[in-house]
């Protein structure tokens, strides 16, 4: 008797789920980008947002720049990656997977956005030869301190 309920539930999620996939896709999220000029994988970062579906916008900044830009929007040193975007008023700093930043414009939650700090082997843009190492995506809250957003 107890199971029907749960039934109706776990039917109803699966009708709804592709739905709510539908309508992630299709509006495309458009993010504004802050990198050098010269930094490779922050370029293959961007093809990976928009071959996601992402409209980029770039900007090429000196790194003193950079390093102005991150510390106006509370990315200080040990959160820091190459570059720095923004998106819905959130701030995504390094190499953070693209499903990531769906999921943080979706979920709105109270934060000033995602990093992935340093430049992880494996993550999108910092591919090398298959090889992969382990790294988490950080969700990084207005007081400065964080929690674990996902785990690659
Ligand atoms: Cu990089």
């Amino acid at each position: 008797m107890t199971m029907r309920p749960l039934l109706a539930l776990f039917v109803a999620m699966l009708w709804a789920s592709p739905s709510v996939v539908a309508m992630a896709e299709s509006s495309a999220p458009s993010i504004e980008v802050w990198k050098s000029a010269t930094c490779a994988c922050c370029g293959k970062w961007v093809e990976h947002l928009e071959a996601n579906g992402f409209a980029v916008t770039v900007n090429a900044t000196s790194p003193s720049m950079l390093d102005r830009i991150k510390r106006k929007v509370g990315i200080g040193r040990t959160l820091a990656s190459c570059h720095t975007g923004k998106i819905d008023g959130y701030v995504i700093e390094g190499h953070v997977p693209a499903s990531d930043v769906k999921r943080l414009i979706t979920e709105k939650p109270d934060a000033i956005g995602l990093s992935v700090p340093g430049m992880p082997i494996g993550s999108p843009g910092m591919e090398q030869d298959g090889k992969t190492e382990a790294y988490d995506v950080l969700l990084v809250k207005r007081d400065g301190t964080t929690e674990i957003f996902a785990r690659h």
